[in-house]
């Protein structure tokens, strides 16, 4: 795996545990991270023995605490505009991955931090998690997808409460909203984040793929279009050797060993 300058990589079974580890500035989110979460995912996606990866923070203070901003210093118009959509880009890498990718988030996870977790299809928090939107003190909004996802996944009543009064939320609060699937202690964090992923890792890979792609197709999509993609999906997972493992694993009643085919 390449080397890192704020990420390191490590492998448990066929799950990636990929960690943001820039400590003292608890984690947040300069160019240069940024361009590695860029580049650990285009990496990632090679790895065709994959099953799954989990993101989280170094430490037992932050998952990430926004952009970094002594970086916003600077900014004018166009470079603005320019961070934003370089910011997006990376984030729908993320929100695209074939593999399910889980947030396991053990702090701080604020302004970017927080859209980082949202372009995940799943998050875990730690007890001591914190949620929230303060760009609007910094005289922004969030530009990372911010304004866009949070809504999706949690309505926009609360979206709205959120990003405008920059409030941050307990993690108890954040899984009341739907932000988030489960909270669990610190020490748990990555054994349980695990153990999710588990949940879904023991199924077909094709079959997580194909749903995965199918659940944010609808989410962008009319009606008609959305059926007409989970139409063409099913067909391709039909007669897959995986699905013809599950059926045949049922019928045998044993347990399926899916290849991935
Ligand atoms: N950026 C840079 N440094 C940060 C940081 C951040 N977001 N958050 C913390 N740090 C640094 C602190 O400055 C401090 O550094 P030193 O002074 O030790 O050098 C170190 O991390 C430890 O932080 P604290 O001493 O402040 O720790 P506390 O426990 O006292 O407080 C805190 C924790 C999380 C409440 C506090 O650090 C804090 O309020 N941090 C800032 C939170 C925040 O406002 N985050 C930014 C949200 S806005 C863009 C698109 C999107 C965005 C930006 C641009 N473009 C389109 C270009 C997104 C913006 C955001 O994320």
């Amino acid at each position: 795996m390449t080397d890192f300058e704020y990420l390191s990589t490590t492998k448990h079974e066929q799950i990636a545990i990929v960690t943001i580890d820039r400590q003292k500035k608890l984690n947040a989110l300069n160019d240069l991270l940024l361009k590695e979460l860029e580049q650990v995912f285009a990496v990632l996606s090679e790895d065709d023995q994959l099953q799954g990866v989990i993101l989280t923070g170094q430490g037992d203070k932050a998952f990430v605490a926004g952009a970094d901003i002594k970086e916003l210093v600077d900014l004018d118009m166009q470079t603005g505009r320019r961070g934003s959509e370089q910011g997006q880009r990376v984030f729908s890498l993320i929100e695209e991955f074939p593999k399910p990718v889980l947030a396991a988030i053990n702090g701080y996870a604020l302004g970017g931090g927080c859209e980082l977790a949202l372009a995940c299809h799943l998050r875990i928090a730690s007890t001591n998690a914190k949620f929230g939107f303060p760009e609007v003190s910094l005289g922004i909004i969030p530009g990372f997808g911010g304004t866009v996802r949070l809504s999706r996944l949690i309505g926009l009543g609360r979206a709205v409460e959120m990003v405008l009064t920059g409030d941050m939320i307990s993690a108890d609060r954040a899984e009341h909203f739907g932000l988030v699937s489960a909270v669990v202690e610190l020490e748990d964090l990555l054994t349980e984040s695990k153990n999710f992923l588990g949940r879904i890792t023991r199924h077909s890979p094709l079959a997580v793929q194909k749903a995965i792609q199918s659940l944010y197709f609808a989410y962008d999509s009319r009606t008609v279009e959305a059926l007409n993609m989970e139409n063409d999906l099913f067909g391709q997972l039909s007669g897959s050797g995986d699905m013809k493992e599950g059926i045949s694993a049922f019928l045998e009643k044993r347990k399926p060993m899916f290849k991935g085919d």
